[in-house]
């Protein structure tokens, strides 16, 4: 089949439908482009001249990178090694796990969040975002964190054992889609790691949301929202006119932005595409702190964080300002920082553009030497249709998601910038790529870093179609990868994935040290020797304590009384590298796993009487299905 064979069948998939339903709004951009329109000149059949990479490894080889992937509809967060794209490990935040007992020990319910009859307060949950924490520019192998956009949490994990231990839920938003850390702080700059995390809320309702002004839309609001990094508190919110959607901050710690693209508070789609240009929104970290400081604030409802306000209105003075919108067009999608700390580049989704946005004009702005904000806009360039993500390769170059197009479109940034200045013969397009199909999130090996090293380039395809055997009418998606070391881009591999994964960073794997073995005492429950093991009574309240060591556990057997309440506390005194047990009651709903040194609790009625062979759920040792000890509850 020739190239354009190939291209028109795939754009056939999805564009025509799209944009009839959509009435795209091509006119916003002035700017022609200087290349042919993107069905054709693709470079999907170039020779792979530039292809110095296999994302084949040799059985026992490692990869080179760590990719952090949030997991969708799962809840989760899941960790990749590339090139291969071997899925390695999922971690459990938001939404119960079987295989580590995530949502059944008491320890992941106390995370999780209960309701006051003990059961989980959710259960499901919608993860898009994660980023990693910042040390000079550059990931310091402390914590990720990811977004619930159902039930508006974030959650951390820690990337020394790479478990969740903190979850946040916001007051005041629904629909918490953009998140990202802060990468120094904007007035200490002894502090240039990451302190604060940012969350931008997409859904505007009514403040405070109990009933009132229900028929009132145009008094529906949204809030970006500070969360502090180590405690997980919400330091502070900014009352916002229009919406948030993706987040970016600036290197210096000084700026934060959102992109918009309801600024028109529509309620319905075709309200909220009713504006010729939308907006990314930039906050001042150091002025909104102080303005906190200073006591200028107002709380919501029965929330004692402190708001501020970033409305229009209020915001009119840069000298005082918190805020500044600067226009980007048409309800704009991704917002990317360069790795030379210098842009914000907005995708603009329903407007073929990118629009570069220089961050010292911002500030230019704030200190009153920029008359105008939008002169902040360096370029806005005509890429293609339908751009949501940029990811960067550290030699000036940003890789742009189409997703109507089914392409990935890399163009220089500064040659961007000429041509938007007037010099027509500057060529910003650098090369196109079809991907299969409809690409969402992309990013680069250590794209959002100062460490930026342009070799690889992930791609989220929303669509697969068929790339994989059909299973039934769901299909995984497509996560493609891409070697990006040469001037052209060349595809390297497909690998299907379980829906729906949106955002994910690429980093070297040397940047994070994690640990194998849990220590003891970090686990104030911890059964420390064997012999310790046993049953204590304090009325109807029974405590379990139980170790295990291959292949047994400490206890034969443990009786208690119908009616009981029970905690079970199992420490795992094993202490060698991958040697894990799990315990799991019959009839009793209880499966978890206790790593190396690790202890958990599980707490249950014993509402059945009879036996139950509590047994071990992880394969542990020639005796693995021995491992077993008896449950006896008496009638
Ligand atoms: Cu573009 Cu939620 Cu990041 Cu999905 S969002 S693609
Ligand atoms: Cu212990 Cu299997
Ligand atoms: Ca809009």
């Amino acid at each position: 089949m020739s190239t354009e064979a190939v291209g028109l069948g795939r754009r056939r998939f999805l564009n025509t439908a799209a944009l009839t339903g959509l009435t795209l709004g091509v006119a916003a951009c002035n700017d022609k482009p200087e290349t042919a329109p993107a069905a054709s000149g693709t470079s999907a059949a170039a020779p792979a001249a530039h292809a110095n990479s296999s994302t084949h490894l040799k059985p026992g080889e490692l990869d080179t990178y760590y990719g952090i992937w949030s997991g969708g509809h799962t809840g989760d967060m899941r960790i990749l090694g590339l090139p291969s794209g071997r899925e390695i490990h999922r971690i459990p935040c938001f939404v119960p796990d079987a295989l580590v007992g995530w949502g059944v020990t008491n320890e992941s319910k106390a995370i999780m969040g209960t309701k006051p009859d003990g059961h989980l307060r959710y259960t499901v949950a919608d993860t898009h975002h994660t980023h990693a924490s910042y040390k000079d520019g550059n990931y310091d192998g402390r914590y990720a964190w990811i977004n619930d956009k159902i039930n508006s949490r974030i959650a951390r994990v820690r990337l020394d054992y790479f478990v969740c231990d903190k979850i946040t839920e916001l007051p005041n938003v629904q629909g918490f889609h953009g998140i990202f850390p802060d990468k120094a702080d904007p007035v200490d700059p002894a502090i240039n790691y990451t302190t604060r995390v940012f969350c931008g809320a997409e859904f505007a309702i009514p403040l405070p949301n109990n009933g009132g002004d229900i028929d009132k839309p145009e008094k529906y609001r949204s809030m970006f929202t500070c969360v502090d990094a180590e405690s997980m508190e919400v330091r502070w919110q900014v009352l916002i006119d229009g919406n948030c959607d993706l987040t970016a901050t600036s290197y210096d710690g000084k700026l934060a932005a959102t992109n918009q693209y309801n600024i028109e508070n529509g309620v319905h789609y075709e309200d909220m595409m009713s504006s010729e240009r939308d907006a990314c929104l930039f906050f001042n970290i150091a002025r909104i702190e102080e303005a906190v400081k200073a006591g200028k604030f107002t709380t919501v409802g029965t929330s004692k964080v402190p708001v501020v306000d970033g409305t229009r209105e209020s915001n009119k003075d840069p000298k005082t300002a918190l805020t500044a919108y600067v226009s980007v067009p048409k309800n704009p999608h991704g917002v990317n920082a360069s790795p030379d700390a210098k842009y914000f580049i907005c995708a603009g989704k329903l407007s073929p553009t990118a629009t570069v946005i220089e961050l010292s004009k911002v500030l230019d702005w704030f200190d009153g030497k920029l008359a105008e904000l939008d002169k902040a806009i360096v370029a806005e360039v005509e890429i293609g249709l339908g751009p949501l993500h940029t990811a960067f390769d550290g030699r000036g170059n940003a890789y742009t998601t189409l997703f109507l197009d089914s392409q990935v479109v890399k163009w220089n940034v500064d040659a961007a910038i000429k041509f938007h200045a007037g010099d027509k013969a500057a060529k910003y397009v650098v090369d196109r790529l079809d991907v299969h199909y409809q690409p969402g999130h992309i990013n680069a090996s250590q794209s959002e870093t100062r460490a930026a090293d342009g070799k690889y380039l992930a791609v989220g395809c929303k669509f697969s179609k068929d790339r994989f055997l059909p299973v039934g009418p769901l299909h995984p998606e497509n996560e493609q990868l891409i070697d990006i070391s040469g001037e052209k881009m060349v595809l390297l591999a497909d690998h299907p994935v379980r829906g729906e994964p949106h955002d994910f960073i690429i980093f070297k794997r040397d940047l994070l040290k994690p640990k194998q073995v849990y220590d003891l005492d970090e686990f104030p429950l911890a059964t420390k020797d064997p012999k310790e093991s046993g049953v204590t009574r304090n009325g109807k309240k029974v405590t379990v304590r139980i170790t295990s060591q291959a292949p047994a556990f400490s206890l034969r057997e443990f009786t208690v009384k119908k009616g009981d309440e029970v905690t079970l506390i199992l420490t795992n005194l094993d202490k060698i590298e991958d040697l894990t047990h799990g315990f799991a009651i019959p009839k009793y709903n209880v499966n978890f796993i206790v790593n190396p040194l690790e202890t958990k609790s599980v707490t249950f009625m014993a509402d059945q009487p009879g036996i139950f062979w509590c047994y071990c759920t992880h394969f542990c040792h020639a005796l693995h299905l021995e491992m077993r000890t008896r449950m006896i509850v008496e009638a």
